[in-house]
């Protein structure tokens, strides 16, 4: 049965060798063929046609699965993102490297973005004026701990540490409203969760005239059926929040004051949380100061827990900042909070008690999981992006989140449905969580990638 054994990382926190069954050998080396199509030279696109840039959090999740074979090209994805960085912090969302020189095939482009509002943004490379959750420091920890050179994996993290440093102080610095450690975010693509439920009343509220839409013209339903993509209606509010963000020239203090979409959103403040913390353990590598990134990841910790928690049905749900209001909508990411250890044990055995009742369709997580919004909410929608289909990484941090509180089986289980899923189906985007279908793009690197991580981490 054995076929192939895949030598680990020289770290005492990487497994000295991995035992492949001929099944996983082969959605290894699939999986590695993805990534191999996707690379640009440079870095990887997260899709062939839909997305042929290079994405904040797609390239985290893609350098963890390069870590466990190509170590080089792990570091090379995360130095090309900071390439991109903003000299005020900012990790932008795309970084359009080759824009000149390459059909113009994503809307929006830098075109719409037009940075060059901004005095942080950099004159070397094009990028978007927005950032999507920070898992930067985790993957670069990652790839440390998976090193097969680690003095080179030593080296790539002192250079690569200022600029995680200043990609969390400009978290803290510039969205953190009430000084509370919970940071916002001002555009659903922020959450990168773009069309989930969650953002529905907000979004409802936004009533825009017909002047107040911005004329555009989109290009992703040229790639992908548009039933499984966002309504033109949610287009025309990010299109509205894009604007209002470069109309203001990207200064924050004008972009809050009346920016309607300004959410304090649970996944993405769990994963900075999760990311303090491996800033932390990469200052002590280094032998630096420590302290303020735990303190960063004790403050958004405590917070969570004072506003973000729901003791009714173990959950956290996000906040709006704009009505003041909690926004009472459930979804996978609703238990993020798990994979950074932020509920004690007690809030952790509801939580879990949730996540596996009918609502997330869960015989414990016999047939497809994890569909990313509850099935009692009434935006669930089974087909549609982010409002039903599963997600390979919320899978990913779900089961890391069941494994750390203990509970081995479910993860187990969890982690054995998601292989089977993308064995039957291959590398999608995203997935239906009735049929175990593909939706979305195919051939998706972060599928790919924390296959990858699933199977030799
Ligand atoms: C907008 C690239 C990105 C992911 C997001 C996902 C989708 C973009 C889009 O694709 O968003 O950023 O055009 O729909 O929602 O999570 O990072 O894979």
């Amino acid at each position: 049965m054995t076929s192939l054994i895949i030598p680990g990382g020289a770290s005492t926190a990487a497994s000295s060798s991995v035992r492949l069954s001929n099944t996983e050998t082969r959605l290894v080396e699939q999986a590695k063929g993805v990534l191999r199509g996707n690379w640009l030279g440079y870095a990887t696109k997260p899709a062939p046609h839909l997305y042929p840039y290079q994405w904040s959090w797609d390239s985290a999740f893609i350098a963890m699965g390069y870590a466990h074979y190509d170590q080089e090209r792990a570091m090379q994805e995360l130095r090309s993102l900071f390439d991109g960085q903003w000299n005020n912090g900012l990790l932008p969302h795309i970084v359009f490297h080759e824009w000149g020189n390459v059909d113009k095939v994503y809307f929006p482009g830098p075109d719409y973005w037009q940075t060059e509002r901004s005095p942080y943004a950099p004159r070397y490379v094009e990028t978007s004026g927005i950032v999507q959750p920070p898992v930067h420091a985790t993957a670069a920890l990652h790839i440390y701990r998976h090193a097969q050179d680690q003095a080179l994996a030593h080296d790539f993290l002192s250079e690569l540490f200022p600029q995680l440093v200043a990609w969390h102080d400009y978290l803290y610095r510039e969205r953190n409203l009430n000084q509370d450690g919970l940071i916002y975010i001002r555009h659903p693509w922020e959450s990168g969760q773009d069309n989930s439920p969650l953002w529905d009343r907000v979004m409802q509220r936004m009533v825009l005239t017909p002047d107040g839409v911005p004329s555009y013209t989109r290009v992703d339903t040229r790639h992908i059926n548009a039933a499984e993509r966002p309504s033109d209606a949610d287009y025309d509010r990010y299109v509205y929040l894009l604007a209002h963000a470069r109309d203001c020239h990207y200064d924050e203090a004008l972009i809050q004051r009346d920016c309607p979409f300004l959410v304090q959103d649970v996944l993405f403040n769990a994963l900075l949380v999760q990311s303090n913390r491996d800033l932390a353990a990469i200052a002590t590598l280094l032998g630096l100061d420590a302290s303020p990134f735990e303190q960063w990841a004790q403050q958004t910790t405590q917070s969570m827990n004072t506003t973000l928690w729901n003791p009714n049905d173990g959950s956290y749900l996000s906040y709006d900042l704009v009505t003041q209001e909690t926004i009472p909508t459930c979804v996978a990411s609703s238990f993020s909070p798990l994979y950074a250890q932020i509920p004690n044990a007690d809030q952790a055995a509801e939580m879990i008690t949730h996540l596996l009742s009918p609502s997330f369709q869960s015989s414990a997580f016999g047939k497809w999981a994890i569909p990313s919004c509850s099935l009692q909410e009434k935006g669930f929608c089974a087909h549609l992006y982010w409002r039903g289909p599963i997600w390979i990484n919320l899978n990913w941090i779900l089961c890391r989140g069941l494994q750390t509180y203990g509970y081995v089986a479910e993860a187990t289980q969890l982690r054995r449905t998601t292989l089977r899923m993308l064995k039957r189906s291959g590398f999608h985007e995203y997935f239906h969580p009735d049929s175990g279908d593909g939706l979305g793009s195919s051939h998706f690197s972060w599928s790919a990638a924390l296959l990858l991580d699933l199977i030799l981490g």
